[in-house]
């Protein structure tokens, strides 16, 4: 890979740190030609390259090009939010990202990039720059660092970021213990919403949904870069799946469906507060307030003048359109809404994109959807506030309207679909495949699946900005299940082998108050688990699949994009998907979490005929894994039938038992919830800007988690004992945290089954506390104490022969 290639992700590091400051860790700095600093610096530039330059490990010399017209990104103030759906920001990524692309190589983007960095808000530099280095055919193998170690501020409680420069400065790089994320803050319990907030703030369905929009762009000159295959039917799809899974989700925790936002007048009942600060805008992140309404929006300074009636206008079009079964061209002539690509016709025009028929017509429903709700606070700037949460595609998914709103987008798709004839048996059928049953087998017992809570960390040291440099660990509780294996036994009475598609599903059986559900309902609540390609020798067989080859997810490490995860050498060809491959719904949640007394689910299995399913293409160096929602790089989307076939339509059936054919089956099962947290081995956590940043990073320093035991599943009812010592270092901050929480005992400690510290361990290095007594810890604690504990905000574990700061 060549330097300047490699050098581009330098440009990721420290986003709003100037780019001719030392970036990385090999401290490399770009050799800027004088009429690349900004004004205020230009005076002493010289002086500025040698206070940087004098130990820099690297230095990257940049080629004096003549610049392009950047005027209308530069447009956007370098301190203001930035969001794909307000359309004066959509015009200028669009305009910048044919920028980058357009450079005629990758010295000159590096060129371009140094400039813009010093300039353009750091957020549509990024979100430009990511889009060029997936799109751009000599920079597709480079690894975009996860946007959660770029920009942490919207994925995290702001006050992990005051702590973490605390760490960072204090603490020596190698002797940083992971920062605790604290789960459930934005809201308290009265709220019944906070039920599901760790659905809706969960880091890797936030990073999901961001990198979803980052692989699929609906705007730019390049018309190649957002014609995909079926992206607009992938757009409604991977949205539906989204509504299902948060649906299933609540019903989990006894609460109703999402309502649909679909009266725009009305007012919006669930309020939201994000909690999230904005590193670059240094503000907080606007609140939306329980039973706020949409208003016409006016607000010069983002060039946006819409009226709700507007909304309401575009919805009627489209409602015609599927009432009527065409939509309507330019030029007036119609074009009918037809079975086979009907529905990526209306998913480009709701969303909307570029690929919308009559665009002018059908303007922009789904996008300004986004856009009138994140401005309901402030609609006409007389508060001079930025939009909210629901106007970025990283954050939009924390706040319940966002799933009031897709509900509403997917209740219009349904009419369509609605439309279409049902599937008739010989479209559903495999003559000559039966699937004699389908179970699961987990460490719950058969067909028992079991969930709970785990630990896990993320780099946060790249987007700590003008901070020491060095390692700065994250430490997140998310929900996760155990891996369990599906066993689907199948006949085929051909007499021949065949090759089939198994396509598997999991449904609530029960809503949440726990009435049974209705086919029709429950149908549109399938959430795919998981599709692949199986051989069918005659006779009986048995298929085994493990959980975690889904189709729809990716691997933590994918999705937090762990370098070491990478397939082969950076820039090697196995390498060169990596970054379409971080598209994927997170592993972590491909299970709803159920309940403590297990939770209703039935379990559908279904093997379809190959031959009508297969897409004749070399699928060969592509990641496949998570295809479901994301498709896949420069290839057709790899299944002939309907996303979400064959529940996509209607059925007369009026029970999934009446619905099924002799190649389907289903299975009773049970999500079992335990309230308990482990810990995730992740090993080493290795950062990932670019290889040369990586090489060591901080690996051997970082604290090993593979030197702290695991204990399996942390039961309810186990009791672990305390062996290790824990001290308060930092009077200040843990009275800090006393105050905060009510608590008078903070420093407590996670059971030597977690840490495998030794009492000799924590004793060696500090005289003064002989014993944990003295160390305000208990000898025993229970799991559920350690889960209390661990859940709190700002919970501190020190221990005194490290500064374990968590
Ligand atoms: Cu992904 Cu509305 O499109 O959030």
């Amino acid at each position: 890979m060549s330097d300047a290639k490699k050098n581009l992700l330098l440009f990721f590091d420290r986003p709003t740190e100037p780019c001719f400051m030392q970036k990385g860790e090999n401290k490399s700095i770009f050799q800027l030609p004088d009429n690349y600093y900004p004004e205020k610096y230009r005076s002493t530039s010289n002086t500025i390259a040698d206070r940087f330059g004098s130990d820099a490990t690297q230095t990257i010399p940049i080629r004096n090009i003549s610049l392009p017209n950047l005027s209308l990104p530069m447009q956007l103030p370098y301190n203001s939010q930035f969001s794909l759906w307000v359309p004066k920001h959509k015009e200028m990524a669009t305009k910048l990202i044919d920028i980058f692309i357009g450079m005629r190589d990758v010295e000159d983007l590096q060129s371009l990039c140094s400039y813009c960095q010093l300039r353009i808000n750091p957020y549509l530099f990024n979100y430009c720059l990511s889009v060029a280095i997936l799109h751009r055919e000599d920079t597709k193998g480079l690894n975009i660092p996860t946007f959660a170690e770029t920009f942490p501020d919207k994925f995290m409680d702001p006050k992990v970021f005051r702590k973490a420069r605390e760490v960072s400065t204090v603490v020596p790089s190698g002797n940083r213990m992971p920062v605790v994320i604290p789960q459930n803050y934005t809201a308290s319990e009265w709220d019944q919403e906070q039920r599901v907030a760790y659905f809706r703030e969960d880091i890797g369905i936030n990073l999901h949904h961001w990198h979803w929009h980052l692989v699929y762009p609906f705007d730019s000159a390049d018309r190649t870069i957002v014609a995909k295959d079926r992206r607009g039917e992938l757009f409604y799809y991977m949205h539906q799946q989204i509504v299902a899974r948060y649906t299933t989700e609540r019903f989990c925790n006894k609460l109703g469906a999402p309502r649909r936002f679909s009266n725009f007048r009305e007012p919006i009942e669930e309020g939201y507060f994000p909690k999230l600060d904005s590193q670059v805008a240094s503000r907080a992140w606007p609140p939306r307030f329980a039973g706020s309404t949409i208003r016409d929006i006016d607000r010069p300074v983002d060039q946006i003048r819409v009226d709700v009636a507007q909304l309401e206008t575009w919805r009627d079009r489209f409602l015609d359109a599927i009432d009527k079964m065409s939509v309507m061209l330019k030029n007036g002539r119609r074009v009918p809404l037809d079975e086979e690509t009907g529905i990526d016709m209306l998913g480009n025009m709701m969303e909307s994109s570029i690929l919308s028929p009559n665009r002018d017509f059908y303007g922009d429903l789904h996008n300004m959807g986004h856009v009138f709700i994140s401005y309901s606070h402030d609609p006409d700037h007389r508060n001079l506030e930025q939009f909210g949460v629901m106007g970025d595609s990283a954050t939009a998914m924390r706040d319940p309207v966002f799933y009031r709103w897709h509900a509403y987008v997917d209740d219009l798709f349904q009419l369509y679909k609605n439309k279409l004839p049902p599937y008739t048996t010989d479209k559903l059928d495999f003559p000559g495949v039966r699937v004699a049953s389908v179970s699961v087998e987990s460490s719950g017992g058969p067909n028992v699946f079991r969930t709970q809570w785990e630990q896990s960390t993320v780099e946060l040291g790249r987007g700590l900005d003008f901070t020491p440099r060095g390692s700065v660990l994250a430490r997140f509780t998310h929900l996760t299940h155990d891996d369990f294996t599906y066993v689907i036994e199948v006949n085929n009475t051909s007499g021949a082998a065949l090759m089939g598609t198994v396509r598997l599903f999991l449904a609530p059986a029960a809503d949440g108050a726990g009435a049974p559900l209705a086919f029709a309902d429950q149908r549109r609540l399938m959430i795919e688990l998981d599709k692949f390609t199986q051989a069918l020798p005659a006779g009986s067989s048995t298929v085994r699949r493990r959980s975690a080859q889904s189709s729809v997810t990716i691997p933590y490490e994918r999705t937090f994009r762990r370098q070491a995860a990478r397939p082969g050498e950076p820039g090697a060809a196995p390498a060169a998907d990596f970054d379409f491959c971080g598209c994927g719904w997170p592993h972590h949640m491909l299970l709803p979490k159920g309940a403590p007394d297990g939770f209703p689910v039935v379990l559908f299995a279904m093997v379809s005929n190959w031959a009508e399913d297969r897409v004749e293409q070399d699928t060969a160096g592509t990641c496949t894994d998570a295809a479901s929602y994301c498709g896949l790089r420069d290839r057709r989307y790899p299944d002939r039938r309907a996303m979400g076939f064959p529940f996509d339509r209607p059925a007369p059936a009026a029970s999934l038992a009446d619905f099924l054919t002799p190649n389907m089956s289903v299975r009773d099962c049970s999500i079992r919830f335990s309230d308990a947290v482990r810990q995730r081995q992740q090993g080493s956590v290795t950062s990932n800007a670019g290889a040369s940043q990586t090489s060591n990073n901080q690996a051997s320093n970082i604290p090993p988690f593979a030197n702290f035991t695991h204990s399996g599943n942390l039961t309810q009812n186990t009791n672990l004992t305390q062996t290790g010592s824990l001290i308060t270092q930092n009077e200040d901050s843990i009275q800090n945290v006393s105050s905060q929480n009510g608590l008078t005992d903070i420093t407590h400690v996670l059971a030597s089954s977690v840490f495998s510290q030794t009492n000799n361990d924590c004793n060696r290095n500090n005289d003064k506390l002989p014993n944990s007594k003295e160390c305000g810890c208990k000898e025993t604690y229970t799991a559920e104490e350690i889960d209390a504990l661990i859940r709190k905000p700002y919970y501190y574990i020190k221990c005194n022969h490290k500064q374990h700061i968590f």
